[in-house]
């Protein structure tokens, strides 16, 4: 091939904002590259017909904007020495969440997700579980596979820490025990991220780019005080990096900066249940078959909590989670 479109390629966006976005291309080069004017009006319309179905009316749709691990085909921009994206090509999934600060519309995090690892520490900060099940449910409802990450376990000792997040083992999820202090649970990480695309979220200070730098040595990704990050209300990471696993098996990593809330993403309320893993089996067995299992005899869901099958404090998330899904007004979204 001759010509302007000789150098052209397709790529993976690593990270930016509005400005300029950083692109990995096939060949391993990284390009700075700046949307094209047409792209930045009608932003990613092709990669929204692709994702699921939504209620929304399309409002949310005009806020789509390009994201970390979106696939693009780029060119020299012919108004200097720079880059530009043509192209931004469709999603095959994407984790999205609410547009936080009470903000209408959705937020995506990443594009083109294999798995969500939803990063905890056992202490320092204190861990909220009913905080966890929002960040998994937010997975689910991407439809996205998920597992959990138990940091900083030198600070109370594996035990203790197996205790506090028995329920997401007995839910099904992995659970992997880790502290990047001491090297455990390392191995078992990198194994499970190999060759997949993976984004690392959690609560500020939890220690997502701590392990991404001990997984990956090189990474360079700063990292807290957490006195600092949780104190006084700043995050050390900012904005969504993309790191390219070092492995020969590919992958990647997003680092993402740790959430204090999190805004539920515009989930029906009926789908719910299908959002925790362990109230599946369940479902089908109702009573009724729109059962919202909270008041209605004979709900399947009621009962396995009181056999102690289901946990009464995934339950009670349960329960909160639709309250707050019922009262939304996504159409205002
Ligand atoms: N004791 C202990 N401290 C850790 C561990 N991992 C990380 N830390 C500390 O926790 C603090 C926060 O680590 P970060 O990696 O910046 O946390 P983060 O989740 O990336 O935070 P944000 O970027 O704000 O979301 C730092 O002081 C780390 O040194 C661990 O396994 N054990
Ligand atoms: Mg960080
Ligand atoms: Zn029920």
């Amino acid at each position: 091939m001759t010509g302007p479109t000789d150098r052209a390629g397709r790529g993976v966006v690593l990270g930016g904002t509005g400005g300029l976005w950083r692109v990995r291309s096939e060949d391993g080069r990284i390009v700075d590259a700046s949307l094209r004017g047409r792209l930045k009006r009608e932003p990613a319309a092709r990669a929204a017909v692709a994702d699921a179905p939504r209620r929304d009316g399309g409002a949310a749709r005009e806020r789509l904007k390009l994201a970390v691990g979106d696939e693009v085909l780029f060119e020299p921009d012919e108004r200097g020495g720079a880059w530009a994206i043509r192209e931004i090509l469709p999603r095959r999934s994407r984790l999205a969440r609410r547009a936080p600060g009470g903000a209408y519309g959705e937020r995506i995090v990443a594009a083109n997700v294999d798995q969500v690892v939803v990063v905890f520490a056992v202490a320092k900060p204190e861990p909220h579980t009913r905080m966890l099940d929002r960040f998994l449910v937010i997975a689910e409802a991407n439809e996205l596979a998920a597992r959990v990450v138990v940091n900083k376990i030198d600070l109370t000792g594996e035990a203790d820490a197996h205790g506090l997040f028995s329920d997401y083992e007995r839910a099904g999820y992995p659970v992997h025990y880790t502290s990047t202090k001491r090297g455990d649970g390392l191995a078992a990480m990198r194994a499970m991220l190999g060759g997949r695309v993976s984004v690392f979220t959690g609560p500020s200070g939890v220690g997502k780019s701590s392990l991404l730098n001990a997984l990956f040595p090189g990474s360079n990704l700063r990292v807290g005080e957490i006195s600092e990050s949780v104190n006084k209300g700043r995050h050390i990471t900012v904005g969504a990096t993309m790191l390219p696993l070092p492995d020969a098996e590919g992958g990647y990593v997003v680092d993402t900066p740790g959430l204090r809330e999190v805004g539920m993403w515009s989930l029906p309320a009926e789908h719910l249940d299908r959002c925790f893993p362990e109230l599946r089996p369940h479902l089908a067995t109702c009573r009724f078959a729109d059962c919202t299992h909270t008041v209605e005899p004979g709900c399947a869901v009621k009962e396995a909590v009181a056999r102690g099958e289901v946990s009464t404090g995934r339950y009670e998330s349960y329960l909160k989670l639709r309250g707050e899904l019922e009262e939304a007004d996504f159409t205002r979204w």
